[in-house]
């Protein structure tokens, strides 16, 4: 069983396994530490991770990013148009209003939902993993933005599950970083010791997209997430873009070129700023320059870290919105906290350390975990922990709920209240703030109308909808996403026996809700209870219906009544059918199958290149040859045979046809060539064996 924590990043995925003893980030194909998150289509296969961030700008339309932006919106999402200007290829409504990418694949304009090419993107990160660890990954346990919703959380694990990864867990980004320093800090304070405060600490992760915090206690063996708060919209990308911003306008007036009009020069640069602003976070002053950005113009400027700065005060300004907020909501002041660890390759720009500092002094900045790997060694940790295979000293993570979470259904059910106010369907099921995982008991009545009861055969159905509540909070979900996170419906409510009857008559339920490790809401289970008047002389009447009855709680006869009875509480459970946002198992398996056939595609082309590669070799490699070792053994007019053929060989594979030709072409060339080479390379090997042989013979005797 493998042990591997993914950090899905939206600029770069990486990669950890627990294995001897310890935690490492293992490399890709590249020997990269860091793989792209992106997908690329070309004519006869895909091009995922490196491979497609080589030929970024030849293959500019076909090329997708924004996979963890994107994977599971809706296209109508507000934010699909802020993420288009990030992303080259054309994006469109795909399979159930998912956006998707359209692009040229196979000779055909195709269009893939983000869950698909994030998936695909899994599947490459699947495959590199293995190869490097020599055993194939089946489980995981993959990261995500504390600000997922519960819809892009199920459209991740519907990736992770196309691409034949189990996720063991969805973690957090900022608890996979707490949980990585919590364990490999060995002066936590003792938990058992009441005078001693836990050790507070500031997660601030500042990535490529987005900006993370998390305030994080920690005793011995345990954290705890205090609050967190986001700015969902700002990551390095906007650092870049304020240089992006500055130049394209300068360039206007400085070279007459207008590179908002042309996709590909504002691309490049936009690459070439993001380089002058890792630059800057070390030096100063530094030049931009782009050769023949457009028009064949090359455009250069002196960038100095200064002007730059004031550029992006309206960014910086903001770093200390969520700073705040995360630490009013877990009710830290910022002299409480002890340490603020810096987390995300965005960090390590001057002016937002210089914003930490100032608000904790920088005495408490602290960089003891790898900012660029820290999500991904957290998420192998609680991989190890989970897995059975692993030792690893357990450490219990409890989460923090952002979104206020509420079970509503329709009024109609509702039974009405006597002062004849609206009745109640709402009810909280997990506040914002509630800890994760945990489970609540709700309990709600709902009204029994005959005809319903009759209708349905004696069982009636309720529908539960969970939702995120905009209206308890100041925290909101994304709007776009919708509110909406499921539909649960209750089956098997029966009429109630006993003391209410008629228009009154309410049954009373009691459902199992869970705010599960992966943060998704779930409902567990869902029973009736009801109360009823027994008479003490029928006890076997209760028995009978064993199957789906069960005293919970039995009362002595009342007294100084004429027939002896008793209260009874009597529980069944009712059967509960979920409808969430995750994809239904036939679109899960249409998608499995549909990848199944592009990397069979791939591995086709990859087989074909080697077919080549290896005939292309084979006449190299005999042509050397024949000069030198073999060419004892070969007759002078058998070799300039040979020559000849290798050397039309060499010219076949430089043509158009030798291009393109298929594998089992490529396979009979080689061996037609072996034919002729064969022979003398029997010859050959023979005498360097008899001398061998010879010498081991002398020296026995
Ligand atoms: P996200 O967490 O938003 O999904 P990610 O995990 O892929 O994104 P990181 O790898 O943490 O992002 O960080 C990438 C960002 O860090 C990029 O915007 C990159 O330009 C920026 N970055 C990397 N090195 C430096 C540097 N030396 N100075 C400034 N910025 C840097
Ligand atoms: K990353
Ligand atoms: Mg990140």
């Amino acid at each position: 069983m493998s042990v591997v924590g993914i950090d899905f990043g939206n600029l770069n995925t990486v990669v950890a396994v627990a294995r001897n003893r310890g935690i490492d980030v293992i490399t890709n194909e590249v020997s990269n530490r860091a793989t792209p998150s992106l997908v690329s289509f070309g004519e006869k296969q895909r091009y995922l991770g490196e491979s497609a961030k080589t030929q970024e700008i030849s293959n500019f339309k076909n090329t997708v990013s924004g996979l963890k932006r994107l994977v599971g919106r809706p296209f109508s999402d507000p934010d699909v148009q802020i993420e288009k200007k990030y992303i080259n290829a054309n994006l469109m409504a795909g399979e159930r209003e998912e956006v998707a990418a359209s692009v040229w694949y196979q000779e055909d304009q195709r269009n893939y939902t983000f869950t698909q090419l994030a998936s695909m993107f899994l599947s490459k990160v699947k495959d590199f993993t293995s190869k490097e660890i020599k055993i194939p990954v089946t489980d995981a346990v993959v990261s995500c933005p504390g600000w997922y919703t519960d819809r892009q959380r199920r459209a991740l694990l519907d990736a992770a599950d196309v691409a034949g990864i189990n996720v063991l867990k969805l973690m957090n980004d900022t608890t996979a970083s707490a949980l990585g320093y919590g364990i490999t800090k060995l002066d936590l304070p003792d938990a058992t010791d009441s005078k001693v405060k836990p050790r507070i600490v500031v997660f601030f992760d500042l990535g490529h997209s987005s900006c993370q915090v998390s305030v994080v206690s920690f005793v011995k063996g345990k954290l705890v997430v205090k609050g967190t708060a986001y700015d969902r919209n700002l990551g390095g990308r906007d650092f870049d873009e304020v240089l992006v911003e500055h130049y394209a306008k300068e360039f206007t007036t400085k070279y007459k070129i207008d590179i908002n009009s042309n996709g590909k020069a504002k691309f490049r640069l936009r690459q070439a700023c993001e380089k002058v602003k890792k630059i800057l976070s070390a030096n100063a002053v530094t030049v931009l320059n782009v050769e023949c950005i457009m028009d064949d113009k090359d455009v250069s400027a002196q960038v100095s870290r200064d002007d730059y700065e004031e550029w992006a005060a309206r960014l910086i300004a903001r770093l200390a919105v969520p700073l705040k907020e995360a630490l009013e909501v877990a009710g830290v002041t910022a002299d409480e906290v002890d340490f603020v660890e810096l987390v995300g390759g965005s960090t390590r720009i001057p002016a937002v350390k210089k914003t930490l500092s100032d608000m904790f002094t920088p005495e408490k900045l602290s960089t003891t975990l790898n900012q660029d790997e820290a999500v991904a060694r957290g998420c192998a940790l609680q991989c190890a922990m989970i897995s059975p295979v692993f030792k690893v000293r357990d450490f219990a993570v409890q989460d923090w709920n952002g979104y206020p979470i509420e079970l509503s259904w329709d009024a109609k059910y509702a039974p009405a209240p006597k002062d004849g106010e609206k009745p109640e369907t709402v009810m909280e099921a997990f506040p914002v703030g509630n800890g994760i995982p945990s489970s609540k008991i709700l309990t709600f009545y709902r009204t029994l109308q005959d005809e319903e009861l009759s209708a349905q055969g004696g069982s009636v159905t309720l529908d539960i909808d969970s939702a995120y509540s905009a209206k308890r909070s100041e925290r909101h979900y994304p709007e776009g996403l919708g509110a909406n996170i499921g539909k649960w419906t209750l089956k098997g409510i029966k009429k109630v026996g006993g003391t209410s009857e008629g228009a009154d008559a309410k049954a009373t339920i009691k459902v199992k809700t869970r705010l599960d490790n992966n943060g998704l809401v779930a409902i567990d289970s869902a029973s009736q209870i009801e109360e009823q008047l027994v008479p003490v002389d029928e006890p076997k009447k209760a028995e009978e219906k064993k199957e789906d009855t069960m005293d919970v709680d039995v009362e002595s006869p009342a007294a100084g009544d004429d027939v002896k009875t008793k209260r009874v509480i009597k529980k069944h459970d009712l059967t509960i059918a979920a409808t969430t946002t995750a994809a239904s198992p036939a679109l899960l398996s249409k998608w499995k199958e549909e990848e199944g056939q592009m990397s069979v595609a791939d591995q086709f082309v990859i087989d074909t290149a080697e077919a080549r590669n290896n005939l292309e070799e084979y006449v190299y490699d005999t042509r050397s040859k024949l000069d030198m070792a073999w060419s004892e053994y070969v007759t002078e007019d058998n070799k300039a045979s040979f020559m000849t053929q290798l050397n039309t060989m060499e010219d076949w594979l430089y043509s158009d046809e030798g291009e393109n030709a298929s594998k089992g072409v490529y396979a009979e060339k080689l061996s037609g060539l072996k034919k002729h080479g064969d022979p003398i390379k029997r010859r050959f090997l023979e005498h360097e064996e008899r001398p061998r042989t010879e010498r081991q013979l002398r020296d026995y005797i």
